[in-house]
């Protein structure tokens, strides 16, 4: 690449066109076979109208202080020196720590911030506080919180989830049938945490298919498959597939289809699934006519699929949206149990897999290498929540919480401290949220732009984004380390989240102990140096720094051959047992029936959700509401720039619906409809498309919320409708798709959408 500027983000890497100090424009890294939409954004919004440019703290707050919150979120706000905001925070955190101790600051600070290794938001904010006495953190993510919990139990480890899948290059040689629960949405693997080098998903899929693999994605959206894979789709009600998987385990139990011998020697429990099929117990057989009046699926197609996946090498690819939902635990736990039925776990291309779709990265051949990220040292606070609790913490200090096994109690937060996350994008239930979020004494935020979280805080710093300051890029699985040098000078007085937080150190005596007396290019450099012992420890060389700082990106070979997901086990299961309590799979968990939780109990189980098709309530509220990733952003990351800009209907965020259900509305294609439930109201804009199958609509995640003075969200962010619960008293993750609205026409005259609109600024009332 030879020096050329490189732009590096989650969603890919670009070159950088710079002309007179100014970006102007990027183009893809030649050689990225699909190089993401998302990228166009960066230019314009780099210095747009909603960036942040100086220190701003909310006009209430400097007034009147803590006593002032009951205006957060509403308040106009006033222009302040670094100086003075970087006291003003320093001082917060002395008082409350005084006042309160270091468990009344929340510091979980959620979020995907932006890739580098050394300006990761969280990592910054997250050893800013531990070296300040701790903070009360959030576990897991939002993305597969539920998973992470329930597999450690079931198959002693997070292999499959987020690491260790069977790689792709093994499905294509080995796998004859691809069963895509959630499908497989190119639109998501644009994305990786931490970054992509090049995007490979769409090309390994049609290898598949070219080597003869067939495709079923069981969706309520047909789009979710790509159109080139032929793939025959299952339309299935969502949050029921659970009923569906179970109805295909029962059908390979009364055919005699099940692999005795793995069940015997790899699992155990099978008998309690097998009572719990044949209805032994609860006089109910979990057969396809019972599954099908559950989840639309015609019984003798469930039948059929059931012998095709028992008659042929299959893959059970399951989306992480699955248990992104009420009892989301539980498709997760009956996709193993299927899988370890077929017998087919840890054989070439056999067994089940989370997340393909999700991810650029997922079954990418990977080395494994853990590679460096700024150490965020000890944090002394034991108080945590699930991170999907955060309202229910704020809401009910004191109150206690069961999880994973464990019951605790919700602290008194006095202050939050959040960097490189968006909560009034995230976080369920948002009118819920503007409520708790209002409890504690102070809020401070560092974030890019006015985006709806630096609309809610109290003290707002303006934070730099990666072209503004140079980094180490890693996209991790795929071995690409990039060097991200500074393009443009930061925009107004904006800093990155390192030297805000240096500041505040200073103030508080602990500046050297923070940097250890390194400057920005002194940890780059420093981070470097410890990714390259970590891949000389895997006999894999890396350039001196000068060489790749100059070179602009280096690439490590891949490796001969991944190992399939559970191999070593299958191959030997005494010798390489799992880390589970039987050092089996467990299909029947003891410790977990031992939690007595009646949401989540000792197997897989069909238990209705909160919300779905089938419920009571849903007459009131027939659509069943999917809030999935957006294609154009990530997140709400640059829902400000002009490739999401480019797809709003209407100037709202689009809705897909199925003309059917459009048609019995009186909606036409291109309308502004408002989308309510008892939990909130939003508009969008209309469209309409049969990729959708009836009852169903769509709204991506990620508009900037614009809710007016009644609390209707103009604009059209999905959180605004969804239902803030817990998957179970298991994993307590979050549930963003188990939600039911209805729609109508929006008769009044619409209403200008402010969200790209800075707040009203003002000055400070002497
Ligand atoms: N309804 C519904 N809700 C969902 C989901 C869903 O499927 N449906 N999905 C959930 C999932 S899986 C996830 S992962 C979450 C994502 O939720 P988040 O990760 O919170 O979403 P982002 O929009 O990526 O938020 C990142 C924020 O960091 C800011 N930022 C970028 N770079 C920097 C930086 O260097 N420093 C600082 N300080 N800030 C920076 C961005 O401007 C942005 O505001 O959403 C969850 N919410
Ligand atoms: N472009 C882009 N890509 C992204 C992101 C982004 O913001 N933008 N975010 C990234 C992140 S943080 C994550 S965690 C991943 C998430 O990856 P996923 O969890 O896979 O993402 P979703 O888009 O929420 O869901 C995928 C599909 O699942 C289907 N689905 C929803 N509910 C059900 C159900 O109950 N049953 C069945 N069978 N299907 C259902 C929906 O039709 C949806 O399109 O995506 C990543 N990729
Ligand atoms: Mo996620």
């Amino acid at each position: 690449m030879s020096g050329e500027p490189v732009l590096f983000t989650h969603w890919g890497a670009y070159r950088a066109r710079i002309e007179a100090g100014r970006l102007v424009g990027v183009d893809p890294m030649p050689g990225d076979p699909e190089p993401s939409m998302i990228g166009r954004s960066l230019p314009g919004a780099l210095d747009d109208a909603v960036r942040i440019r100086q220190p701003m703290v909310r006009a209430g707050w400097l007034a009147d202080g803590p006593r002032s919150r009951a205006t957060r979120g509403s308040d106009a706000f006033v222009p302040v020196s670094w100086a003075r905001a970087t006291a003003l925070v320093a001082a917060e955190i002395r008082r409350v720590r005084e006042a309160h101790g270091n468990s009344a600051i929340f510091g979980g600070s959620y979020g995907w911030a932006s890739a580098g290794r050394f300006h990761h938001a969280q990592s910054q904010l997250h050893r800013f506080l531990n070296l300040c006495g701790g903070y009360t953190a959030s576990v897991n993510t939002h993305s597969y919180a539920a998973g992470e919990v329930l597999l450690p139990h079931v198959i002693g480890s997070q292999d499959g989830l987020i690491k260790g899948h069977t790689p792709w290059p093994e499905i294509v040689a080995h796998t004859r049938l691809l069963v895509m629960f959630g499908g497989m949405p190119l639109k998501n693997t644009q994305v990786a945490a931490g970054g992509v080098g090049q995007h490979g998903v769409r090309d390994v899929l049609k290898r598949c298919r070219d080597a003869g693999a067939k495709f079923v994605s069981i969706s309520p959206i047909r789009g979710d498959a790509p159109p080139e894979l032929g793939a025959e789709w299952l339309a299935v009600r969502p949050n029921t597939d659970t009923a569906l998987m179970l109805a295909l385990a029962h059908t390979l139990l009364t055919e005699g289809l099940h692999d005795e011998r793995f069940l015997a020697g790899w699992c155990v429990g099978f008998e309690r699934v097998r009572d719990y099929l044949l209805g032994t117990a609860d006089g109910r057989a979990k057969d396809a006519a019972w599954a099908a009046l559950i989840c639309g699926i015609d019984a003798e197609a469930i039948r059929a699929l059931a012998r095709r996946m028992a008659a042929t090498r299959t893959m059970i690819a399951v989306a992480w949206s699955l248990q992104r939902a009420d009892h989301g635990e539980q498709p997760y736990w009956a996709a193993i149990t299927l899988a370890a039925m077929l017998g087919q776990i840890g054989l070439p291309g056999g067994g089940f897999g989370f997340g393909y779709g999700g991810s650029n990265r997922i079954g990418v051949p990977s080395h494994g290498i853990a590679w460096p990220a700024v150490p965020q040292r000890v944090n002394h606070v034991r108080d945590f929540i699930p991170l999907a609790r955060l309202a229910d913490m704020l809401l009910n200090p004191g109150d206690s919480f069961t999880y994973d096994g464990g019951t605790y109690r919700y602290p008194d937060i006095r202050l939050i401290y959040w960097a490189g996350g968006n909560p009034f994008h995230h976080h369920s239930d948002l009118n819920r949220l503007r409520e708790a979020w209002r409890r504690p004494e102070t809020v401070v935020v560092h974030e890019p732009w006015w985006n709806p979280l630096a609309r809610h805080a109290d003290i707002v710093l303006p934070c730099t984004t990666p072209a503004e300051r140079n980094d180490l890029g890693i996209a991790g699985d795929e071995g690409h380390l990039f060097a991200m040098r500074r393009l443009v000078a930061p925009i107004g007085e904006a800093r990155s989240d390192h030297e805000i937080l240096r500041g505040i150190a200073a103030e508080l005596g602990f500046e050297a102990e923070f940097t250890e007396s390194r400057d920005e290019m002194g940890w780059v450099r420093h981070l470097y140096g410890e990714a390259r012992k970590r891949a000389a420890a895997r006999g894999l060389t890396l350039p001196p720094f000068e060489e790749f700082w100059e070179r602009g990106d280096v690439r490590l070979p891949p490796p001969n051959r991944a190992p399939g997901l559970l191999e070593a086990f299958r191959a030997d299961p005494a010798g390489a047992p799992l880390k589970t309590p039987s050092g089996r799979i467990e299909l029947y968990s003891e410790r977990i029936a031992g939690f007595g939780l009646a949401d989540c109990p000792g197997q897989a189980t069909w238990m209705e959700p909160a919300e779905w098709l089938g419920a009571p309530v849903a007459r009131r509220f027939p659509l069943h509401l999917v809030s999935n990733q957006p294609r154009l952003r990530l997140h709400s990351q640059y829902d400000n720039g002009v490739a999401s800009r480019s797809a709003k209907v209407a100037g709202r965020e689009p809705l897909w619906i199925h003309p059917d259900d459009a048609a019995a509305r009186g909606i036409a294609a291109g309308a502004i409809v408002r989308v309510f439930n008892d939990r909130g109201s939003c508009l969008a804009g209309a469209v309409l498309t049969d990729t959708m199958m009836r009852g169903v609509v769509q709204l991506a995640t990620g508009a900037w919320v614009d809710a007016d003075e009644t609390g209707l969200d103009r604009h059209g962010n999905p959180n605004t409708l969804t239902l803030d619960k817990g998957t179970s008293g298991l994993a307590q993750g979050p549930i963003a798709h188990t939600a039911l609205v209805e729609i109508e026409r929006y008769a009044s005259a619409a209403p200008v959408v402010r969200a790209f609109e800075p707040p009203a600024l003002t000055t400070e009332v002497a």
